[in-house]
């Protein structure tokens, strides 16, 4: 009889264990807090499939973590104002951080004051914001927009010959620019480093510039715009995303042009849309902007949490996808 219950202790002690180990597995959290650390997040809206892949990666996040954090969301249908009443909401609430993807680089000083008089740390995700006061946030990561400007007009000046219509000259290249959100820091990011690299290829012209907002209805109706004025003189599309770019897609085969043949097409973000669009023939390229920021964004706020310096600037590492590789890369993708 001893030995039995001995044994049948023994198997109880294991059973415990094993079942700990599989709760800290499912927990993910990297450290054991005393309390579930209360994290209230700001996102922009669902403009565009990187925004929804970018909101599914915090919630799946804040899922795998739910042991530690707890979410309030909420969804500002792309207007600043709703950004600005959520966030001081979150304030009033008594969160623990307070993370969000500023829509617009300005009009932030006020709220995040009042966020620091509050000593509720700040995480920028995605886009910067431009402030005098640098201790209003405590780190931004996301991509670097500038580059990914560079990047796409890059690609555009080294393949262009290679790509362009037989019948089209490089005398003069002529591009049209679908920018992104009035005022955000991709867009302005974006249109800066694409001039960066032009200027030094005079016969690349930008023959039109607007904003599409980052979206495929905005991308279709300014590129409908750009066909009345211009039609066939137009030899390349620069969407500052993919979206607007597969708008504008479009309207290019509604005015009877082949895109990504008649007119080249490249576009930054790297989402599902845009490598079936290559895979048909109808975009050029895509420079990847990844969404995939929720691991980092919580990473970040158990780490502050527990008191750990944090780098002011997190970078996600990204690459260039030109058309040749989209069928290859396509079932690798994970947004
Ligand atoms: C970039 C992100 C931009 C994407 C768009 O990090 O803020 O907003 O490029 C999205 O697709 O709408």
């Amino acid at each position: 009889m001893k030995q039995f219950l001995k044994i049948l202790s023994l198997v109880v002690v294991v059973m415990m264990a094993c079942s700990l180990l599989i709760q800290s597995a499912e927990a993910q959290c990297k450290y054991q807090h005393e309390k579930k650390i209360i994290m209230g997040f700001s996102q922009i809206g669902a403009e565009s499939a990187w925004r929804a892949a970018n909101t599914d990666s915090i919630k799946a996040e804040a899922e795998k973590r739910k042991d530690c954090f707890e979410l309030k969301f909420s969804d500002a249908q792309q207007k600043q104002e709703n950004q600005i009443k959520a966030i001081r909401s979150f304030i009033a609430q008594g969160v623990d951080v307070i993370a969000f993807s500023p829509v617009v680089e300005s009009g932030w000083e006020p709220v995040l004051q009042e966020a620091k008089k509050a000593g509720i740390p700040v995480i920028l995700s995605d886009r910067a914001v431009d402030v005098q006061d640098e201790s209003l946030w405590v780190t931004f990561m996301g991509s670097d927009f500038v580059e990914e400007g560079r990047r796409s007009a890059k690609w555009l000046v080294e393949n262009y010959e290679k790509v362009k219509r037989e019948d089209k000259s490089m005398d003069e290249v002529n591009i049209v620019e679908l920018v992104g959100t009035v005022g955000s820091a991709p867009a302005n990011d974006r249109y800066e480093g694409f001039r960066e690299v032009l200027k030094d290829y005079p016969n690349f012209k930008i023959l039109a510039t607007q904003s599409a907002d980052f979206t495929r209805a905005g991308g279709k109706q300014v590129m409908e715009a750009f066909l009345k004025a211009h039609g066939d003189k137009i030899d390349v599309v620069y969407g500052h995303n993919d979206d607007s770019a597969l708008g504008a897609i479009q309207a290019i085969e509604e005015a009877g042009f082949k895109p990504g043949k008649d007119i080249i097409i490249v576009s930054i973000d790297a989402v599902r849309g845009a490598f079936e669009a290559m895979v048909e023939g109808k975009l050029n390229c895509t420079v990847e902007c990844s969404p995939l920021l929720g691991p980092q964004m919580f990473d970040a706020a158990e780490d502050l949490m527990q008191g750990k310096k944090i780098p002011r600037r997190i970078v996600t590492q990204e690459g260039v996808f030109p058309m040749e590789v989209a069928e290859e890369v396509l079932p690798t993708r994970k947004y």
